[in-house]
């Protein structure tokens, strides 16, 4: 594959009116910047963190609910049957924080804020997510469902920086890191990511991390290639939220979506490949992006692990290994990690 052309066009963003302007405009500068690169680098990239807008999150509910995306069923069920038994491990009644990172709709989280309530907690429930959809979504359900809940929604991307309320004091803190979320990081990010939440915590607060386990490839690579199409239409509308965010012009009709598994990496990945050659105007990223039929742009990376490998990752990023909880069918696993003072590192 030949590498595209990306003509830098020095148009500026407007001046910055004030403090407040200022972070909003940086934070833009920076993510202009991110995409520019990640247009440049081979292979062509585009961060997955785009593919949730508000159409997005709708998208990734709808895709929740596919008899081939078989990883929310499982985490859920397993999440059901031993609530009690995470939420006892995590402090019981002195659980007072529940911190979810990309909470989504957080309709699995309810089982376990039930289990803390059941122990007789009252615990303060941080909802983080890159989607306001997402976040008004589950105060919704969740004032609905569970008014005795105090929901707190923080609006953040997490890759930047998390910015918590502080915790409440004398309780303990229990982080949910749930859905496989952890597999669209490669290694480094993934202990970077776990590293700052660890920043968080005090000794003996815990992480409760959902991954996806290697399985059957038949299995995976439906999941990712639904017969409805919905998964496309959700790889698509990350082109859509690029343009309205930067003034880009691709057109997403344009693209097929592409999503082999990648059996050396035991990852999926999602592609957008170029049904014929286009010039894309690429608006405030900067130039253009000159495709051939056939070139593709990566959107997102979904691994698959194994259980030493995510028992290392909690490790590395300052959480000892407490408890490993398998599904039956051996194809997703949640570690419960209790905070140390230390963190290793990845090396
Ligand atoms: N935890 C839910 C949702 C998983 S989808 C579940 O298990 O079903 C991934 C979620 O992470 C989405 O809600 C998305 O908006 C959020 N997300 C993705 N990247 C993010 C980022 N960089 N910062 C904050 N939230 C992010
Ligand atoms: C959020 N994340 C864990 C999903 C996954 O399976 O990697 C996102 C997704 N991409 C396509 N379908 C679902």
């Amino acid at each position: 594959m030949a590498r595209p052309s990306l003509r830098r066009n020095r148009r500026l963003l407007p001046e910055p009116a004030g403090p407040a302007t200022v972070v909003r405009l940086d934070a833009k500068a920076e993510a202009l910047r991110h995409l520019r690169e990640g247009l440049a680098r081979t292979p062509r990239e585009i961060a997955c963190k785009y593919l949730y807008d508000d159409r997005g999150s709708a998208l990734f509910e709808k895709i929740t609910r596919l008899p081939e995306y078989y990883p929310t069923r499982t985490e859920t069920k397993l999440l059901r049957e031993r609530a009690r038994a995470i939420v006892e491990a995590a402090g019981g009644a002195a659980l007072s924080d529940v911190v979810e990172l990309g909470s989504g709709a957080a309709e699995k989280t309810v089982c376990l804020l039930d289990a803390a309530l059941a122990a007789g907690g009252h615990p303060r429930y941080l909802a983080v997510d890159i989607s306001a959809h997402a976040l008004e979504r589950t105060r919704h359900i969740l004032a609905a469902a569970r008014p005795e809940v105090h929901v707190e929604p923080v609006h953040a991307d997490y890759t930047r920086a998390l910015d918590l309320p502080p915790r409440k004091q004398g309780g303990r803190r229990l982080v949910l890191f749930l859905g496989g979320t952890i597999g669209n990081d490669e290694d480094a990010e993934a202990v970077a990511l776990l590293s700052r939440v660890r920043e968080h915590l005090d000794q003996g607060d815990l992480l409760l991390l959902g991954a996806n386990l290697v399985t059957d490839p038949a299995a995976i690579h439906a999941a990712y290639n639904d017969a409805q199409g919905v998964t496309a239409e959700f790889n698509k509308n990350l082109l859509r939220v690029v343009n309205a965010f930067a003034g880009s012009a691709f057109d997403p009709e344009l693209f097929d979506h592409h999503a082999p598994w990648i059996v050396e990496k035991r990852r999926i990945e999602m592609w957008l490949v170029a049904r014929e050659p286009m010039t894309v105007e690429l608006g405030r990223i900067g130039g253009t992006l000159d495709l051939r039929k056939g070139d593709g742009v990566r959107t997102e990376i979904s691994r698959r692990f194994t259980r030493d490998e995510v028992l290392r990752l909690i490790d590395l990023a300052g959480f000892s290994p407490e408890r490993w909880i398998e599904s039956p069918d051996g194809r997703f696993g949640l570690a419960l990690g209790l905070s140390r003072a230390s963190v290793r590192g990845l090396r």
